[in-house]
Parts: structure tokens; C-alpha cells; sequence
């Protein structure tokens, strides 16, 4: 049995949300998968735009390093708009995997057409743009949002979860898609319940991203060091960019 160890990092500072996303890993691993849940000790507490993902991106190459650091020989970014993630990749020698590319892969896979439901409507917009940069805007039917921020999901009423329930029920009854995408690392632990409830496939990223990572670590595959993805070119970074050197 191979026995790899996977570092999932939330971009985000919450440490709610960092528990939720790491037992969810932790649910599909294999018994032989060690997984690292980390988040940075720096930044937003939720990212729910684009200034915040340009922070978040920060504290992920930080986690990167300190998880290559720590033996981790793959990485999954659990955030639904994949921020840092080509950064990431040129840090990283094993795989670097984010859960909106791997939720939107996983989706096409099982369904012809796939909706998204994520947490606000200005996230509907950064999904889009997404699924174009990954060549999936033709496989998705439509977005919908549960119109209540991130840390909704967070603050024990279970009333974002149950938005949530309600518009994947509607993304199934009005839009004809054969599979739906959870579009928030916060939504990690509801995929399972409604894929039952719904009788298709609710796919969250994080245990998408998971289960992707080991698939490339037991293949033998790590990122490319070919091209734009080899490591940073070297230069002095200054003040608190020195730990990513
Ligand atoms: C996420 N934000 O997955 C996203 C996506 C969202 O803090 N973790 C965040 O719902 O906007």
C-alpha cells in the first residue's frame, strides 16, 4: 500500500472552516494517505472576491513552503475561486491541485452538464470566469448562490446548509443538469448527504481534490518543471516576502 502525505490548505484564516475542510479530506483519504490541514495564520478570514484572493494567494505559497517543509508530497488549495494556484505550481514539485478545477473535472465526468452553488452572487461571477479559463463554460448549465456569505456556513444555525439544500434542489428541478458543484471549501462535508437526498451527483472539491492528488502521486506525476510552472526564477525578495524565498 502506498502511504502518501497530502497537504489541504484553506486559504482563509478560519479555523472552523480549516476543520470542517480537513475532516472532509480525511473522510475519502486512503488508509495509507496522511493529510495536513492548514490554513495561514495571516489574511481573510473569508474570501469572497478578488482583493481577497490576491491575499489569500499570499498565505498559500507561504503554506506551501512550510508544507514541503513538513514531507507533504502533493497539495490541494481549498478555496473555490483556486486563488495562487499557477503560483503555487511553479513553488511545488508534487502536484498541486484546486477544488474548483478538480469539483468542475469530477462533474464532467459523470454528467454532460453540471449547475454550481456557491455562497454569494459576486462569487457567481469569479465561478464564471473560472469555468471559462478551464475550458468547462460549455459543461455548465447554471450558477446559482445562496446569498449569504462564507462564514454562514460557519456559525452552527445550519441555515446556509440548508440554503444550500434548497437551491442544489432547485438547481436540479430548472436547469437539466445531470450533476451539481459545490461551490464553497465551506460546503465540504454536505456533499454525500445530498448526492443521497438528490439521487445525482453533488461533487465537493476538496474530496475531489483529494482523491486527484493521490491519483497523480500513485502515478508518479508531479507538476510540470518544464516551461511556465519550473521554480520561481531566483532574486532577493524583501521584508515579508523573504520566507518564500
Ligand atoms: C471558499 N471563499 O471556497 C470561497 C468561495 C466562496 O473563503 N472559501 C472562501 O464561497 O466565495
Amino acid at each position: 500500500m502506498s502511504s502518501f502525505c497530502i497537504q489541504v490548505i484553506n486559504p482563509n484564516t478560519s479555523l472552523a472552516m480549516t476543520q470542517t475542510i480537513g475532516e472532509a479530506a480525511r473522510s475519502v483519504a486512503a488508509p495509507g494517505t496522511q493529510i495536513l490541514a492548514t490554513c495561514p495564520t495571516q489574511g481573510v478570514e473569508s474570501i469572497e472576491g478578488h482583493f481577497d484572493e490576491a491575499i489569500a494567494a499570499i498565505g498559500v505559497l507561504e503554506q506551501i513552503k512550510k508544507g514541503q517543509a513538513q514531507g507533504a508530497q502533493g497539495h490541494v488549495i481549498a478555496c473555490f475561486g483556486d486563488p495562487g494556484l499557477l503560483a503555487a505550481r511553479e513553488l511545488a514539485s508534487g502536484p498541486v491541485v484546486g477544488i474548483a478545477e478538480a469539483a468542475m473535472h469530477m462533474a464532467t465526468l459523470v454528467a454532460t452538464r453540471f449547475s454550481i452553488v456557491t455562497t454569494l452572487p459576486r462569487t457567481v461571477i469569479i465561478a464564471r470566469h473560472l469555468l471559462q479559463q478551464y475550458g468547462f463554460e460549455h459543461h455548465c448549465a447554471a450558477l446559482h448562490a445562496i446569498d449569504l456569505p462564507v462564514l454562514a456556513l460557519e456559525d452552527g444555525t445550519g441555515l446556509a446548509q440548508e440554503k444550500v439544500r434548497e437551491r442544489c434542489l432547485q438547481a436540479k428541478r430548472e436547469d437539466g443538469s445531470g450533476a451539481i458543484v459545490l461551490g464553497c471549501g465551506g460546503m465540504a462535508n454536505l456533499a454525500r448527504e445530498l448526492t443521497q437526498e438528490l439521487g445525482i451527483p453533488v461533487i465537493d472539491g476538496v474530496t475531489a481534490a483529494v482523491k486527484m492528488v493521490e491519483s497523480l502521486l500513485a502515478l508518479g506525476l508531479g507538476t510540470s518543471k518544464h516551461g511556465d510552472l519550473a521554480y520561481p526564477n531566483k532574486k532577493p525578495l524583501s521584508g515579508g516576502f523573504e520566507i518564500l524565498s
